[in-house]
C-alpha cells in the first residue's frame, strides 16, 4: 500500500494515511532512515569555482551572492523588482479590536497603483498597549485573513481558495470565519508586546497550476510573454515576493517597528518564509514550520516528499529549472542548508513535528547542523546543540533554533511559544 499525503486545504493542514495513489505514477516516500542514500552536501564555504572562503568579508562579497544566484536560478526562480507605481490604501481601522486590547488594520497592497491590478490586503493587529514601534510576526494563510479571527470587522476574502469545506465555487463563505485560528495565538503574540500581520497566500498567487495566468504573475510580464522563464519566479516565489512588498509597507508606518520583523510561515508558506528572509535582509528574523521538501529539508536525503514528487504535484510552486532535478538530487548545485546560509547572521528557527514524516524531520535538523558553519564565519553563535534534541526539547538559545515537537504537521501554541522566546532573545525584549 503506497501512503499518500492528503491536504486539507483551508489550513494546510496535511495528513497521513494509507491510500494507493491517485493520477500519478506510484510512488513509495522513503520513511527509512538505513535507505537513506550516501549523498555528499555541497560544502557552504567553497564557491563554484573550488575556492575557499575563510572570512566573512569572502563570504559577503562574493560566495553569499553566488549561493544566492544558485537557488533564484536553479530553484525558486528570479523575482521582479516591485513596481514603481506601487500604492498602499488603508482599508480599515479599529481601534478597539478584541475587546479593546488591540488596533486591529486592514492595509490593501496595490502592486501595480492600479485598484484593478493584482493586489494583497494585509490584516495587522498591534497591541493596544504598546508605547512605540511595534516589533512583528508577518505570515501567509492559507484560508483568507478572515480565518486567523473571528471578528466581523475582517473582511471576508474574495479571492480564489482551493476547494475545502465552507468553500464555495473556489470562494470563501462565512462559515470558514475564525476557521485557522488555532494556528495564531493572537492573544498570546500581543501580550508578549509583538503585533502580528497576516496575508492570504492566494491573494498574491492563487495556489494551483494555470501557466501563471493569474495573481501576481502576468502582470510583470515583459512585452510578449506569456509565462515565466524557465529561471523566473514559481509561486513560492511569487509568495515571498509579497511578504517583501508588506516589508515594504512597514517602512512607512510609524507604529510598526520594521527593523524587528520576524518572518514565518508553516509548510509550503514555512518554505516560501525561507525564501523571503534568505533573499531579503530586511527580515531580522526567519521561522520555518515543518517547511519539508524545498523548505528545510535537505533534498539529498529523498525522505518522504522528493523533489520528483513535489515537483509533479505541485508544477507551480518552484522555477522551471527546478525539474531538471527531479531523481538527481545528487546534480543539484546547493542543497537547503544553504538556504539557511543565506538567512545568516540573522537569527533562524527550524521547526519540525514528530509525526510529520513527509517532511524529513532529521533533514530539517540537519540542514540547520550544517548552516552552522556560516553563522560562526559570521561571528554568531550559531546552533546550541551537539546533535539532534530528542522531542519536545527545544534548542533556543543560539542563533539557529530548532525544535521537533510531538504530533503531527500543524502550527500549535507549543510552536508559538517557542517562536515568541526566540523573538525575545534576539529582539532583546527580556
Ligand atoms: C503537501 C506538500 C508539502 C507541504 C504541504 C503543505 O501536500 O507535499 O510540501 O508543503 O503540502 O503546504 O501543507
Amino acid at each position: 500500500m503506497d501512503t499518500k499525503r492528503v491536504w486539507i486545504p483551508l489550513c494546510g493542514l496535511a495528513l497521513h494515511c494509507g491510500m494507493t495513489s491517485i493520477g500519478m505514477t506510484q510512488f513509495k516516500p522513503n520513511y527509512d532512515e538505513a535507505q537513506v542514500p550516501h549523498y555528499a552536501l555541497p560544502n557552504a564555504l567553497v564557491g563554484r569555482s573550488g575556492e575557499r572562503v575563510s572570512t566573512a568579508r569572502q563570504w559577503r562579497e562574493s560566495r553569499r551572492a553566488e549561493v544566492l544566484r544558485l537557488f533564484q536560478q536553479q530553484v525558486y526562480g528570479r523575482s521582479p523588482e516591485p513596481s514603481p507605481a506601487m500604492r498602499f490604501e488603508i482599508a480599515s481601522r479599529d481601534e478597539r479590536a478584541l475587546s479593546g486590547a488591540a488596533v486591529r488594520k486592514q492595509v490593501d497592497v496595490l502592486f501595480t497603483g492600479s485598484p484593478d491590478g493584482p493586489q494583497m490586503r494585509i490584516l495587522i493587529y498591534l497591541p493596544k498597549a504598546a508605547k512605540g514601534p511595534v516589533p512583528m510576526f508577518l505570515g501567509l494563510n492559507f484560508g483568507g485573513n478572515h480565518t486567523v479571527r473571528s471578528e466581523p470587522g475582517i473582511a471576508l476574502s474574495t479571492s480564489w481558495m482551493r476547494p475545502g469545506e465552507g468553500v464555495e465555487n473556489n470562494r470563501a463563505t462565512e462559515q470558514t470565519r475564525g476557521a485557522a485560528a488555532g494556528r495564531w495565538a493572537v492573544e498570546k503574540i500581543l501580550e508578549r508586546g509583538y503585533g502580528l500581520a497576516t496575508i492570504y497566500y492566494g491573494d498574491i498567487d492563487p495556489d494551483y497550476h494555470d501557466g501563471f495566468q493569474d495573481g501576481v504573475h502576468p502582470a510583470f510580464y515583459k512585452e510578449g510573454q506569456t509565462r515565466p522563464a524557465a529561471d523566473e519566479w514559481g509561486s513560492i516565489a511569487a509568495w515571498a515576493w509579497g511578504l517583501s512588498r508588506a516589508m515594504d509597507f512597514f517602512e512607512t508606518d510609524q507604529t510598526i517597528d520594521h527593523r524587528r520583523v520576524a518572518v514565518i510561515g508553516h509548510s509550503r508558506l514555512g518554505k516560501t518564509s525561507l525564501w523571503a528572509g534568505a533573499q531579503d535582509l530586511r527580515f531580522a528574523l526567519v521561522i520555518s514550520n515543518n517547511s519539508g521538501c524545498g523548505g528545510a529539508a535537505l533534498s539529498r536525503r529523498r525522505f518522504g516528499e522528493t523533489v520528483a514528487r513535489i515537483n509533479t504535484s505541485f508544477q507551480h510552486w518552484f522555477c522551471g529549472n527546478f525539474k531538471e532535478y527531479n531523481d538527481r538530487e545528487d546534480a543539484l548545485p546547493v542543497d537547503q542548508h544553504q538556504l539557511l546560509c543565506l538567512i545568516a547572521p540573522r537569527p533562524v528557527y527550524v521547526a519540525s513535528a514528530a509525526e510529520d514524516r513527509w517532511a524529513d524531520p532529521r533533514g530539517e535538523f540537519l540542514a540547520a547542523w550544517h548552516a552552522d558553519v556560516v553563522y560562526r564565519l559570521l561571528g554568531a553563535r550559531g546552533i546550541a546543540a551537539l546533535g539532534m534534541p530528542p522531542v519536545d526539547h527545544p534548542l533556543k538559545t543560539g542563533t539557529i533554533g530548532y525544535h521537533i515537537r510531538s504530533g503531527a504537521h500543524d502550527v500549535t501554541d507549543y510552536d508559538w511559544q517557542q517562536y515568541l522566546d526566540f523573538a525575545d532573545l534576539h529582539f532583546a525584549r527580556r
